[in-house]
């Protein structure tokens, strides 16, 4: 599964920060990694003119700068008194996800532990814990809590006991119905994000999170920009190769529609298995993304025209013909669509999600087991 990438060189994320916090901003950390022709896996970011939108700080006062931010919103106390029963449930490309009980309530809980050893974690770990705390929704994961303990930031956040939505595909095969559920779902999350704006930046299967209730919720918000009347847009490049949109693989600005293209190609991870090129060098993948254009369905003919005007509408190179989420979902009529996408309306409602994830569960249990044996 490729891992998410800050921009190749990059003074900074681009100075943003999610939630409404905006006097304690943080700004964006340093990130100069040495390229290296490999698999998506632990990639790093290509060479490419990146954008430097405001001037730099030295590196150490940054640092300091976010260490306090992040000293100022986490909450004072031991996790470990609060939390109990720690199993980790895998690891993301900050850190370990564990779940936990809430000893006071007997909450399931997930807990994020990130380590700050690493340069621009802290900046990474403020973006991540505002946006969660500003941004409540119920397709956004709840935030709980947060702590810094021994050199790491914990998050609290709800339990998704289905996992990742990545999970699920591996295990079971979606019909469309199902398809346009998940789309809706997330759709929501992002116009949500979007009205409010905030771009989240690294759509992906990997990032959405599912429940055994039928609930679909996005997740992982470090990477998330918040815009605002003087800064409308973005340019940094930063999300995950596969699914990065065209504008922001040539480092040109952008702006919310980056996510609705995002989720295009989790639309087609949904039906063909995995993103585009995901199997390519991340070098290769960029190229082919801004050589190509928008990526094609392999078999188009298995799958219904409304299906494939989805994909179409979310999987535009140019970003004016690109919908919004306000448009395919049309919460309000605007110009551009005086109806909600058909493919959207139809599709089943997210408790019917269910049976899918539990069956999903039910066969990577089938694997655990298989592989102890
Ligand atoms: O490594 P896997 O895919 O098994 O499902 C997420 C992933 O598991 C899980 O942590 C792993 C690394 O991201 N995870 C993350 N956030 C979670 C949450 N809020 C979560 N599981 C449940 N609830």
């Amino acid at each position: 599964m490729g891992e998410a990438f800050l921009g190749y060189h990059l003074p900074q994320i681009d100075g943003n920060s999610c939630g409404s916090t905006a006097g304690s901003a943080p700004l964006a950390p340093s990130l100069v990694e040495e390229e290296a022709e490999e698999e998506q896996k632990d990639i790093k970011p290509p060479a490419a003119a990146p954008p430097q939108p405001e001037p730099a700080e030295p590196p150490q006062l940054r640092e300091e700068q976010s260490l306090k931010s992040l000293r100022s919103i986490v909450s004072v106390g031991q996790p470990t008194k609060k939390y109990t029963a720690f199993e980790e449930l895998g690891r993301g490309g900050f850190g370990a996800v564990h779940n936990a009980l809430d000893a006071s309530t007997g909450q399931q809980v997930a807990i994020k532990k990130m380590s700050l050893q690493e340069g621009m974690s802290e900046e990474l770990a403020v973006n991540e814990i505002l946006a969660m705390r500003d941004n409540r929704n119920a397709n956004i994961v709840t935030f709980l809590d947060s702590y810094l303990v021994d050199g790491e930031l914990w998050l609290a956040m709800e339990f998704m006991d289905g996992g990742t939505l990545s999970d699920v595909l591996r295990a079971v095969y979606l019909e469309e119905g199902q398809v346009g559920a998940v789309s809706r779902e997330c759709l929501q999350g992002l116009h949500f994000l979007h009205y409010r704006q905030v771009i989240h930046r690294d759509v992906k299967s990997s990032n959405i999170l599912v429940g055994l209730d039928g609930s679909v919720k996005l997740a992982d918000f470090g990477l998330c920009a918040q815009l605002s009347p003087e800064r409308s847009k973005r340019s940094s490049r930063v999300g995950t190769p596969s699914w990065m949109v065209p504008e922001v693989v040539r480092g040109e600005a952008y702006g919310p529609k980056v996510d609705i293209w995002s989720l295009g190609i989790v639309g087609l991870e949904i039906v063909e298995g995995e993103a585009p090129y995901q199997r390519e060098a991340r070098l290769r993948v960029l190229e082919l993304i801004e050589r190509n254009g928008p990526p094609k369905l392999q078999n188009p003919r298995h799958h219904s025209p409304l299906l494939r005007d989805f994909l179409r509408c979310c999987l535009q190179a140019d970003e004016d013909r690109r919908w919004s989420a306000q448009e395919l979902l049309q919460v309000r009529k605007s110009k551009a669509a005086q109806r909600p996408h058909p493919f959207v309306t139809s599709g089943h409602p997210a408790s019917s999600l269910a049976a899918l994830i539990l069956s999903a569960k039910q066969v990577q249990e089938e694997w655990t087991g298989d592989t102890c044996a």
